[in-house]
């Protein structure tokens, strides 16, 4: 999916932006060498790293996390919720399932399938809240965590700046679809035009970089476990190598060669595909026992909550929601900016209150029904003594429990192939998008009809695949988490200015919702009342 922005044509290549591009490279190069050389000191200054970032600035992630869900419901329910990207006449480009699906899609990818199998593999065996490892509480809450961590923060992180990345560039008029624009309300035009503005892109491209990583470097083990598999060979370094080999070819093939319409109908394909491969499991998998469990793991999560929010532990030191909970929001930001960017592109036409309703309940009933599918098929098998999940985990890998339990289920036959193919095309047609996205970033402002030069995709696309390696080889689940825990850091703020901006430019455009709720504080409800127009898109106000 290629995000365009609006402005007359003048050249079909946009030239790069030396200042973007030249710096990132000799960054990414450098950092992606010396990971190489010196492994053993990338190893300590990663696990330094991730210790001080969750154990010390952790609080910052989770209060994020409250406070984005909260904005997020404000502008969804409150006086701003009838503001329409596009202004008042404009209407959705796409229909209402196909913009869920393409949302939904454009973020979410194998890595749901690999974390919703085996996730409450982890909490059962090292529970939060002090709850005994393997009880049946440990059992309870470790079938629901996982909800709670594709649940509705994360979502709200992944909307929150299409407000006011969206209202810049439809309602503004401002230029092109970034997060630095989005910032001008408070940074200035000047500064968002200029190094200020470069500063915020640049590291809205490294947190795309570290967020693909920890994509691809969860998703490869489980993908080459099933090639493995499915030709009958041992899986070693090289099944992993060679998986990411093709993704990456699936990127070229999209980003560079421009084959778009081959891609979309492969990416069509496989959203037939995922919805096969999870009704094989709710039929041919204990039916009623995945309906009970998610309703009871529904509940749990509604009364925690809060409790989840904010949990840190800093007197048991569990160490659980560093290790998760704050992983998860590192990861959800790190492509926070970027998912704003998309559903912004996609969501012209549509009100605060539909984007950001839609996004956070429709993307959590999705990313739920695979915990249902998935996670409780797995936690089935191994209560029932069906597959010992926790001891192939152990003693071979997280992908051999996965594709143990798989085959052995009814058309095991057809859920291998299916498996390889879903594991390929969906990862290979979402991360398209960030390589294009990066690309974008790192050319002069793209104009309509214009492409980033294909030496700048072909980078990025190569350099994402080229990251995934290097972070896998280096070892372990912790170099994948920093990945996206230091990246994601920064864009915590950077959102925060751009939240901050939109509200701002409401302020000034929407006087009439202003004096609404001052007269409603003033005489009571029926004021408020008063219709939300959508405004016109006009110039941005100099700086
Ligand atoms: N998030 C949603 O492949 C994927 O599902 C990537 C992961 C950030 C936890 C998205």
């Amino acid at each position: 999916m290629t995000i365009h922005t609006g402005q007359p044509v003048t050249s079909p290549v946009a030239e790069v932006d030396k200042g973007i591009f030249w710096p990132s490279l000799i960054t990414i190069s450098i950092l992606l060498i010396s990971m190489i050389l010196f492994e053993d000191s990338a190893k300590v200054v990663i696990k330094s790293m991730f210790d001080f970032i969750t154990n010390q600035l952790g609080f910052v992630y989770i209060w994020a996390g409250a406070l984005c869900l909260s904005v997020v419901a404000w502008l969804s329910l409150g006086k701003y919720g009838d503001i329409r990207l596009g202004g008042a006449d404009a209407r959705p480009e796409f229909g209402r399932m196909s913009w869920i699906a393409m949302f939904f899609c454009s973020g979410i990818g194998t890595a749901l399938i690999y974390w919703a199998a085996i996730e409450w593999t982890y909490y059962y065996e090292s529970p939060p809240f002090g709850l005994e490892a393997k009880s049946q509480a440990a059992a309870d809450y470790s079938a629901m965590y996982g909800m709670f961590h594709w649940g509705p923060i994360g979502w709200a992180f992944y909307c929150l700046t299409a407000f006011p990345i969206g209202y810049a560039y439809y309602n503004r008029g401002t230029k092109g679809l970034r997060l630095s624009s989005a910032c001008a309300g408070i940074i200035g035009e000047k500064n968002a035009n200029g190094v200020i503005g470069k500063v915020i892109d640049i590291t809205v491209l490294f947190g795309l970089l570290g967020a693909t990583a920890t994509t691809l470097a969860s998703g490869t083990p489980m993908l080459a476990e099933a090639v493995s598999r499915m030709f009958g060979v041992a899986h070693t370094f090289g099944v992993d190598v060679a998986v990411v080999c093709v993704w990456t070819a699936i990127f070229i093939s999209s980003v560079v060669l421009g084959l778009k319409k081959g891609i979309k109908v492969l990416s069509d394909i496989n959203l037939v595909a995922v919805l096969l491969l999870c009704f094989i499991v709710f039929v041919g998998g204990p039916t009623f026992y995945l309906l009970n469990q998610f309703t009871d793991s529904f509940g749990l999560m509604l009364a925690e909550f809060a409790r989840m929010t904010f949990y840190t532990d800093p007197v048991g030191k569990s160490m659980f929601p560093q290790w998760w909970t704050i992983f998860y929001w590192a990861w959800w930001v790190a492509y926070g900016p970027y998912m704003g960017i998309f559903i912004a592109r996609v969501s012209k036409g549509r009100t605060f209150r539909e984007i950001g309703l839609t996004v956070t309940l429709a993307g959590s009933a999705g990313c739920m029904l695979f915990f249902m599918l998935f996670g409780n098929n797995m936690m089935h098998a191994e209560m029932n003594g069906l597959f010992p999940v926790l001891e192939t985990m152990k003693n071979e890998s997280p992908a051999a429990a996965i594709l143990g339990v798989l085959m052995q289920m009814p058309m095991e036959w057809l859920l291998l192939p299916l498996f390889v193919f879903v594991g390929f095309v969906y990862t290979g047609t979402t991360v398209d998008s960030s390589a294009y996205v990066m690309s974008t970033i790192a050319s002069k402002q793209l104009q309509d009809g214009q492409e980033p030069v294909v030496y700048n995709r072909l980078f990025w696309a190569l350099m994402l695949g080229t990251t995934a390696l290097v972070v896998m080889n280096i070892g372990g689940l912790e170099t994948v988490k920093t990945a996206s825990i230091v990246v994601g850091l920064p864009l915590v703020f950077l959102m925060g200015i751009a939240v901050m901006s939109l509200l701002r430019w409401l302020k000034e455009d929407q006087p009439h919702l202003q004096r609404a709720s001052q007269r409603q504080a003033s005489s009571g409800p029926e004021a408020a009342a008063e219709p939300a127009v959508g405004i016109e898109a006009r110039p941005l106000p100099q700086a």
